[in-house]
């Protein structure tokens, strides 16, 4: 099997001014695609059986690094595509505001643990709110790492991710990475979050 770059549900500036058009443009075209063709190039001729990018995620410690790199950077941003709307902001409704406000004491302090873990990921990678059963954490990775991944520290079912990256902030906000983590929960789109949360 192959893989196919995802198009997005809105235009590259949708999400101005909290993320500049030309990040999206660039974020999109460039590394989401360098990493699904990559990540195609490096499953291509391996003997493994091929079924889901949760399939190989879950077992690629067999893989290869580029497998490990470009499969986790496939996957991330097409979840960081899905929990972002122009309509997004505010806060989560029903199941979802219970669960946090159970795991965390509230939504503010969640907000908070999470803005912490993504401005404290040193270098690159991402800042998760993952689902371990009945409980949410927040926890963050290195690189393309993610918590489906067998070899992750903390392992879950990904909910909610923020791409940490320079590459998806920096033409924008340069080195003020909490300005776009404070940005951000302006576009988050929590009924694509509960999706997720629910149907994991
Ligand atoms: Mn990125």
């Amino acid at each position: 099997m192959s893989f196919e770059l995802p198009k997005l549900d809105y235009a590259y500036d949708a999400l101005e001014p909290y993320i500049d058009a030309r990040t999206m443009e660039i974020h999109h075209t460039k590394h989401h695609n360098g990493y699904t063709t990559k990540l195609n190039a490096a499953i291509e001729g391996n003997n493994k059986p091929v079924n889901s990018i949760e399939e190989i995620l879950a077992t690629v410690s067999d893989f290869s690094t580029a497998v490990r790199n470009n499969g986790g950077g496939f996957f991330n941003h097409a979840l960081f595509w899905k929990i972002m709307s122009p309509k997004g902001g505010g806060e989560p409704k029903g199941p979802l505001m219970d669960a946090l406000k159970k795991s965390f004491g509230s939504f503010e302090k969640f907000k908070s643990d999470f803005a912490n873990a993504a401005a404290t990921r040193f270098g690159s990678g991402w800042a998760w709110l993952i689902k371990q059963d009945d409980k949410l954490i927040v926890s963050s990775t290195p690189n393309q790492d993610n918590p489906l991944m067998d070899l992750s520290d903390v392992k879950g079912i990904p909910v909610l991710g923020l791409d940490v990256w320079e590459h998806a902030y920096y033409l924008k906000y340069q080195n003020r990475r909490p300005e776009y983590i404070d940005a951000f929960w302006s576009v988050v789109n929590w009924e694509a979050v509960t999706e997720n949360f629910l149907g994991s």
